[in-house]
């Protein structure tokens, strides 16, 4: 399964090709609306969402609520498009100097790819970078991994995003009963998080930081139960399904970093401390006394709960000035904005939800027979059943 974006922060449109789905498989565009509604939301968000309702239009491979097995198409509008016709125009200008080039930047923002983008493309109005490089882009990630999430839904495997750092407040509150129990309680935070005194300080940071003109970063963590034993593969490194996670994960804006488990706190310990002992029931198979792995052996999920963080770092999109160089003029000049988000990382895990989901959506479809639906339910239900009994 593959899929492409295209798109500009303030072009028309966001859009996306989806390959290798199964045919047969139930899909309505409501399944990804709710998520696209989720990634909007989150304390620290600036004006441009008050301007977003973002709302997907499938525009090819589903007939009558179900997928056809041919590609699936769909596409985002941006609202603010209507306010940056010419700016972001798609037709030539006119010849003779009579029109220039609106909201030309030669000022690129240390931390963006601006500077180096330009250089690397040879483009001398930096827009032309920052157009494509925002963060909105990550609207049609989460429309392409929320199908992905039906798919996984549908056989049972869950996929819930939350936060766990804002700021350098953590959350310390971390039990949850149920999966189902976490996504409920994480949906009615403000940022996402388990610990509602946490939540609370985090807010409270997040409004000086705006206050301030500065943004904070964070770190968010991904939590997939229901994933069958044995999906992915030690046998060649780019079949290692954990190794394609943790790409996805640092492919999202702003990503630095990714853990597994215990991650780096691993080594800091001794292996008797850190490796999961084997245990069988009848009633589950074989399973893991503990999880400090995440849920990966080898590259392969073991059927235990997969355990993914990624850490963002803060926006650099600030209001505080930092230093940088005109690329005109050669000349210093302290870096300023019209408008950002102080803290987007609620919305970034959703965007880590969406981003995991689709490669173990996509390691599923490579592994089982899917070119129907109800076959690939049907053969993963024959995995899960072989390794009980292995
Ligand atoms: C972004 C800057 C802001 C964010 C944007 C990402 O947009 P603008 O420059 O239009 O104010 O709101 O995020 C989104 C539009 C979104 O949908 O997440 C950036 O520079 O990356």
């Amino acid at each position: 399964m593959r899929y492409l974006t295209s798109g500009e922060s303030h072009g028309p449109q966001l859009t996306t090709i989806i390959e290798g789905l199964p045919a047969g498989m139930p899909l309505e565009a409501e399944d990804i609306n709710e998520n696209l509604a989720r990634r909007q939301k989150g304390y620290g968000r600036g004006r441009r969402m008050q301007i977003e309702k973002d709302r997907a239009s499938i525009v090819g491979g589903v007939r009558h609520g179900y997928t056809l097995g041919s590609p699936l198409g769909l596409v985002v509008e941006n609202k603010d498009w209507t306010h940056w016709t010419k700016v972001m125009g798609i037709e030539p200008l006119l010849e003779g100097g009579e029109e220039e080039v609106k909201r030309k930047i030669s000022r690129p923002r240390p931390g963006h790819a601006d500077l180096v983008g330009g250089m690397k493309y040879g483009h001398r109005d930096l827009r032309n970078v920052l157009e494509r490089s925002s963060a909105r882009e990550t609207t049609v990630r989460v429309a392409a991994g929320a199908v992905a999430k039906k798919l996984l839904k549908l056989l049972d495997i869950e996929v819930v995003g939350h936060v766990l750092e804002i700021g350098g407040i953590k959350a310390e509150k971390l039990h949850y009963d149920s999966i189902n129990e976490l996504r409920e309680i994480t949906e009615e935070s403000p940022v996402r998080c388990l610990d509602e005194e946490a939540a609370g300080k985090m807010m409270n940071l997040i409004d000086e930081a705006k206050q301030n003109g500065d943004s904070i970063g964070g770190v968010v963590e991904v939590i997939v139960e229901g994933m069958p034993a044995g999906v992915g593969s030690y046998v060649h490194y780019d079949r290692k399904l954990d190794a394609k996670i943790a790409m996805a994960v640092m492919s999202i804006n702003a990503f630095k970093g990714v853990e597994f488990g215990l991650g780096f706190e691993m080594a800091r310990k001794p292996g008797s401390e850190v490796h999961d002992e084997i245990a069988w029931s009848e009633e589950l198979g074989y399973y893991r006394k503990t999880n400090r792995l995440g849920g990966f052996e080898g590259g392969m999920t073991t059927g235990m709960p997969i355990r993914v963080k990624g850490v963002m770092k803060p926006i650099p999109t600030l209001y505080k000035p930092l230093q940088s160089v005109d690329i005109e003029t050669k000349e210093p000049f302290k870096a300023s904005i019209e408008r950002s988000d102080s803290c987007a990382v609620p919305a970034a895990s959703v965007v880590a939800e969406a981003v995991v989901a689709w490669e173990l959506a996509a390691g599923i479809v490579e592994q089982f027979n899917s070119d129907q639906f109800e076959k690939l339910r049907q053969d993963i239900n024959r995995q899960r059943q072989d390794s009980k009994e292995y």
